[in-house]
């Protein structure tokens, strides 16, 4: 199943400096070295963690030679650095990536034969860091690959969390958070680099003072500083020996111990300050809350962007002592608004510490500074009471006033007497309660904004942006998302990418537009059958590990329905559950009825304070119990909740499936990413004109996508009208048959109360319009059944999903980010 791997390995390693030691026998004797000088073990009582860090290590000491040229770059005063800012990078394992990417696959492979252990056992030994919620945090990280494969001179800036996304375990049906230890056993790519480090000030307040010449001084004296330590991970290209840098930041104490308290007596005392300080950047903030009034969150946000900054302002002045020029040093990209205090931070370095003019401050400040938009959701528009503000950043608060002052005078000025939309465009929130709104600083400090999708991208610029658009349209772009294809084919899918490198050669791996040579062996019977080989080996693997995990034994015959991703209202796992249900009342009323069958798949995680989420979970599992256990429809339905969805479970789930639920309220998912995971490993799409999906629908073809639903337009105009949902539960008994089975306590064990606010949620608001859906959906899965009977077809679609997905590769967003945002040139391909 490795043989592309093993293709690709070996033709890069041929090409290698020999020097750099990537032979079989080179790595099996570094291997040792690290078991002996690193871990401090003897072969004979190593574990398999001993191994797993060894084998790291000596991957990670390959990569240096590269990483080391890669660094020097950033003091070539020609190159311009991108600088992704990011609260959140969901990296996934990295040994297996950076085995693909460097070529060293093979030599490490049979390194570890020769020692008597397997490659795969140690790969699954590696705990992914996961710091990150879900599509920006992933997305941040297929980014970090392009831009390395791309040759790109490129940061990452982020935070090195203690304990990333909560792991999820599954307790009588219901989701159970556990803390993510991933550092518990050691992180071997990390390096430490304790002499990069900054302070960070907070609280207080500012005094003015004028000096000796009369000059006005704005000295702010904090109640605290911390401090920020950087920890730097190698981001290896694919064979572009550029190997780029994340480097995230880890609060300390400036001090770590109080000496003057603890002569007075006080040992507990003398360590707070060293405890509080390491509170900043111990544990990731699961999205989907309000994040309104958690001060933790906001002094998060303002360290990591602190310390990136001060990182950037001093490489800068290694290469030129003009902050006037900081521009031609950085672009810095900040991903959503989590990083939008870079816009006043950035201001008050270069006015407060640095002695550039207010204006000539903001000239840089707007050239370097461009921000993408990831939701139109309200509830996750960032807003900072303007109170927990302006006591954790009283400066930054002053800053942004003045910015706003001088903005609201432009707006003024554009639009006189308009004073609804100087209140909209303000940056501050001054109905029910005073509010700093992030992504109007974001959006006002920056010489771009984009969206992530195009469908997205016209929303924003119609809706929650739509003023900052009128006045100011030069500035909007869009950048649709994309991911890599190292990862989520090369690595995840091994058989389906040798299968492609033997038809069309391996160029795809970097230039995926190749994979349109593709659809010339969609009419091979041969190849087809081949395809389904491969499928069918995936999805063996998946019900290996599903019963594995979960006790549920499926069929790797049936039609393998798939919904993986956050669990959220708006994705509408409940319109999945609802068909699900709807099969199950026509197979015990007709056991005849034609019904191909079908295991469906869920996985995700809810918000730990996200009780409607929550309840979702525990209904999907409600259900999966009686249907899994009814004799009347077995081996014709199966319902399986696949616990803790991460980058790792996500890499044996998405080669896996036939069918990719992206079943989004259209116009609530800014772009998805998942759905283009699912479609290039084979799966089609059944989904909604919502986010990429109608790219992908434009790319792949309409007859080999499954549409249905409302539009954007048409769900604006349903809500405009008022919508009842109560009125579709009356009209279509199919709908009432499902909905009255879960009121009834039939998934509940009798107890009628338990699912009772899910369905009058559905009953009496449906926000997401899951019931003015559901009959589309249904038909629509119809047209799927029928079409999953026909095998050779269904293989003739997926291969042309696959054929035509080579847009949405993440190199193909970077180059447009370079393009249309950054003003970065872009390389020639590495010559292999
Ligand atoms: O753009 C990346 C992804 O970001 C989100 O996950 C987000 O956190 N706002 C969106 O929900 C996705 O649609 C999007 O693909």
């Amino acid at each position: 199943a490795n043989n592309t791997v093993k293709t690709a390995a070996s033709s890069h390693t041929q090409g290698h400096d020999p020097r750099r030691g990537v032979g079989t026998a080179a790595m099996n004797r570094a291997i040792l070295d690290h078991l002996h000088f690193t871990m401090a073990r003897l072969p004979a009582l190593a574990s398999r963690n001993d191994w797993y860090m060894a084998l790291s290590h000596a991957v990670r000491d390959r990569m240096l030679d590269d990483w080391l040229a890669s660094l020097h770059h950033f003091r070539n005063k020609e190159l311009k650095v991108v600088s992704y800012l990011s609260a959140e990078f969901l990296l996934g394992p990295h040994l297996g990536n950076n085995l693909i990417n460097t070529g060293m696959w093979d030599a490490a492979r049979d390194a570890v034969e020769s020692l008597g252990l397997r490659l795969e056992d140690l790969l699954r030994q590696e705990e992914e860091p996961g710091l990150g919620n879900g599509g920006l945090g992933r997305l941040a990280a297929c980014y970090l690959d392009s831009l390395a494969t791309l040759r790109i001179p490129s940061i990452g800036y982020g935070i090195r969390y203690e304990f990333g996304i909560f792991d999820q375990l599954i307790r009588d049906g219901w989701q159970v958070e556990t803390a993510d230890k991933w550092l518990k056993f050691g992180n071997p790519w990390e390096i430490c680099r304790s002499e990069i480090a900054y302070e960070v000030k907070m609280g207080g307040h500012t005094e003015y003072h004028h000096d000796a010449d009369g000059r006005l001084a704005i000295v702010w004296l904090p109640v605290k500083v911390i401090k920020g330590v950087a920890y730097d991970t190698p981001i290896a290209g694919y064979r572009s020996r550029i190997t780029g840098l994340l480097r995230l930041w880890k609060s300390e104490a400036v001090e770590s111990f109080n000496f003057q308290a603890f002569n007075a007596g006080e040992y507990y005392h003398a360590v707070d300050e060293k405890v509080v300080s390491e509170s900043i950047t111990k544990v990731l903030y699961p999205n989907d809350e309000p994040g309104v009034g958690k001060l933790l969150r906001l002094a998060q946000q303002y360290f990591f962007v602190s310390c990136s900054l001060q990182d950037m302002i001093r490489v800068h002045l290694l290469r030129s002592p003009r902050l006037e020029e900081f521009d031609q040093t950085f672009a810095v990209q900040m991903n959503d608004t989590h990083p939008s205090l870079a816009v006043a931070e950035l201001m008050r370095l270069l006015v407060d510490e640095h002695g550039l003019g207010w204006d000539a401050a903001w000239k840089v400040t707007r050239s370097t500074l461009a921000y993408t938009n990831h939701t139109l959701l309200p509830e996750a528009l960032e807003k900072w009471p303007l109170q927990l503000f302006a006591n954790l950043l009283p400066r930054h608060l002053e800053i942004v006033y003045e910015i706003n002052r001088r903005f609201l005078d432009e707006v003024s000025r554009a639009y006189p007497g308009d004073q609804a939309r100087l209140a909209r465009m303000s940056l501050i929130e001054e109905t029910g309660g005073k509010f700093v709104r992030m992504a109007n600083l974001a959006s006002v400090g920056s010489h771009a904004i984009n969206g992530v999708a195009h469908l997205h991208t016209e929303l924003l610029k119609e809706t929650v942006l739509a003023d900052f658009y009128q006045m100011t349209p030069e500035k909007f772009c869009n950048v649709t998302n994309g991911v890599t294809p190292r990862r989520w084919v090369l690595l995840s899918n091994p058989g389906l990418a040798w299968l492609i490198s033997e038809s069309i050669g391996e160029e795809w791996v970097t230039a995926p537009e190749k994979l349109r040579e593709l659809e010339c062996f969609a009419s091979d019977p041969s190849f087809l059958s081949a395809w389904r080989g491969v499928k069918d080996a995936n999805k063996r693997a998946l019900a290996a590990a599903i019963l594995e995990r979960t006790g549920v034994a499926v069929d790797p015959e049936s039609l393998f329905d798939i919904q993986v991703k956050r669990i959220h209202e708006y994705k509408r796992q409940h319109l999945n559950l609802l068909h699900i249900l709807t099969l199950y009342h026509r197979i015990k009323r007709d056991p005849g009825a034609q019904i191909p069958p079908r295991t469906f798949i869920f996985g995700g995680k809810a918000a730990p304070g996200y009780f409607m989420a929550k309840l979702i979970i525990k209904l999907i599992n409600s259900v999966a119990e009686v249907v899994n256990a009814d004799p009347e429809v077995a081996g014709r339905l199966k319902v399986v909740f696949f616990p803790d969805f991460n980058v790792t479970n996500g890499q044996l789930i998405y080669p896996a499936a036939d069918l990719s639920e992206q079943i989004s309220t259209s116009g609530k998912e800014a772009s998805g990413t998942g759905n283009m995971k699912f479609s290039l490993n084979g799966a089609l799409t059944i989904g909604t004109l919502d986010g990429a999906n109608v790219e992908i629908r434009e790319e792949v073809g309409e007859e080999n996508f499954f549409l249905f639903g409302l539009n954007a337009t048409e769900v604006q105009a349903l809500k405009k009208s008022g919508y009842h949902p109560g009125r579709f539960y009356e009209e279509d008994w199919e709908l009432r048959e499902a909905i009255d089975a879960v009121r009834s306590g039939l998934f509940s064990h009798g107890d009628a109360g338990l699912f009772q606010p899910l369905v009058d949620h559905l009953l009496y608001d449906d926000e997401y319009l899951a019931l003015a859906d559901y009959r589309s959906y249904l038909e629509c899965q119809e047209r799927v059944s029928t079409a999953f009977r026909q095998r050779e077809l269904w293989s003739v679609k997926s291969v042309l999903n696959v054929a035509r997905m080579g847009k949405f590769s993440s190199d193909r967003s970077i180059r447009e980010y370079c393009e249309k945002i950054w003003k970065v040139p872009i390389r020639p391909p590495f010559p292999h």
